[in-house]
C-alpha cells in the first residue's frame, strides 16, 4: 500500500522527524521517575521526580528549547518555568510545552491513568497561558461538520446538535466531563437532556483525546472545564491525531488578565481553536505512569523497566505506540 503524506504548505516539517525519538526519551525518563512513587501517597515527591528526569533529558537533545508552558514562573519553581532554556542548546529553535505528572493525585494514589506529557511547537506555535489558568473546553471528532458545536452555546444545545449530527437519540450521547463541585449545573443539564456522563476524577488531556476517538472510546464529546495548559497540550495531540476543539481561557482575576497580556493574549474572551491553540508543525508525546485508557504504566520486572508511549506528529499525522525496554 502506498501511503499518502498529508503535505500541508502552510506547515512545512519544520521540526525534524528524528526529534519524535527524542522527545519519546524525555517522556519515558520522567514516567519511569515518577513511577517510584506510584501509591506512595506523596503528590509533591512524584511531581519533583518527573520534573528533575525531564529537565535532565530535554538536556541532552540537540535543540534550543523554550519551556512555554511549564511547571509555574520563574520565581515560583526551579525547574520547567515558563521562559526557562532547555536542551543542549544547538540545534532548532522549538517551543516546549510540559506536564510532567499530569493526574499527579492519580499517581500518589495508584489509579489508572496517570501521564508524561510534552509537546514541541515551532518557535510561537504554542498558546502560552499560566499554570493556574482555567480553560473552557468543548471537542468532538474531526467527522462532524466544523459548526456542529460551539464552546458559546449551551451543554444541552451542544448535546442536541451532535446528536443530530451522529443520527443518535440524545439519550446515546455519551460526555467525558471533570469530576468537580464546579460542573454541578453542567451535570444537572446534561442529566436533564438525558446524555450518559462519563466522570473523571483527573486527567482531561486523556479525555479530550477520547472525545475525538468515539468509536474507539464510545465517548462523543468533551465539555466544562480544565486546566488551560492541558487544554494547550490536547490541543497538540489533537493536531495530529485530528479532532475538533474550542477553548476559552477563564481570565477571572485582574492577576490572570495582566499575566495574559503579557504572555501576549490581548483579549481576554477570545475563543482558540485547534490550530491557534497549537500552530505548525507540533509533535506530542505521553508515556503512561499507572495504566490507562491511553497507554499502559511503567512496569517493573527483573533486571528492567518497561513503557509505553504514544508519539504523534502533525505534519505526517502519524501516531506511534512505542513499547520500550530499559535496563536498570
Ligand atoms: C484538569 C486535569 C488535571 O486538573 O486540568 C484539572 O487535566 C483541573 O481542574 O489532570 P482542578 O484544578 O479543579 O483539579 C487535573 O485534574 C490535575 O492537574
Ligand atoms: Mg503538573
Ligand atoms: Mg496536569
Amino acid at each position: 500500500m502506498k501511503l499518502s503524506k498529508v503535505e500541508d504548505s502552510k506547515h512545512p516539517a519544520n521540526l525534524h522527524r528524528t526529534l519524535t525519538l527524542e522527545m519519546v526519551r524525555v517522556t519515558e525518563r520522567a514516567a519511569i521517575a515518577a513511577a517510584e512513587w506510584r501509591g506512595k501517597g506523596n503528590e509533591k515527591a512524584a511531581d519533583e521526580a518527573a520534573v528533575a528526569a525531564m529537565k535532565s533529558e530535554l538536556d541532552r537533545v540537540a535543540i534550543s528549547g523554550r519551556i512555554v508552558i511549564g511547571e509555574g514562573e520563574e520565581f515560583e519553581c526551579d525547574e520547567l518555568y515558563v521562559g526557562q532554556a532547555v536542551g543542549e542548546g544547538q540545534g532548532p529553535e522549538v517551543d516546549i510545552a510540559v506536564d510532567p505528572l499530569e493526574g499527579v493525585t492519580l499517581c500518589a494514589k495508584n489509579q489508572p491513568d496517570s501521564l508524561v506529557v510534552l509537546a514541541m511547537a515551532e518557535r510561537g506555535g504554542l498558546l502560552n497561558v499560566g499554570r493556574n489558568v482555567y480553560m473552557h473546553k468543548i471537542a468532538i471528532g474531526a467527522e462532524y461538520p466544523p459548526d456542529t458545536v460551539n464552546i458559546e452555546w449551551s451543554a444541552t444545545e451542544n448535546v442536541k446538535a451532535l446528536a443530530a449530527a451522529k443520527g443518535v437519540p440524545i439519550s446515546e450521547i455519551t460526555a467525558i466531563v471533570l469530576d468537580r463541585p464546579r460542573h454541578g449545573g453542567l451535570l444537572e443539564e446534561l442529566r436533564t437532556a438525558g446524555v450518559s456522563v462519563k466522570l473523571l476524577s483527573d486527567g482531561d488531556i486523556a479525555g479530550v483525546i477520547h472525545a475525538v476517538n468515539s468509536a474507539d472510546t464510545g465517548v462523543d464529546i468533551y465539555l466544562g472545564s480544565g486546566g488551560a495548559p492541558e487544554g494547550v497540550l490536547a490541543a497538540a495531540a489533537l493536531r495530529c491525531i485530528g479532532g475538533q476543539m474550542q477553548g476559552k481561557l477563564i481570565l477571572d482575576t485582574p492577576d490572570k488578565r495582566l499575566r495574559a497580556r503579557e504572555m501576549g493574549i490581548e483579549d481576554p474572551n477570545r475563543i482558540y481553536d485547534v490550530t491557534e491553540l497549537a500552530a505548525g508543525d507540533v509533535l506530542f508525546s505521553a508515556t503512561g505512569i499507572t495504566d490507562g485508557s491511553l497507554v499502559e504504566g511503567v512496569r517493573l520486572r527483573r533486571g528492567w523497566v518497561e513503557t509505553s508511549t504514544v508519539v504523534m506528529r502533525s505534519w505526517s499525522q502519524t501516531t506511534r505506540w512505542i513499547r520500550a525496554r530499559h535496563a536498570r
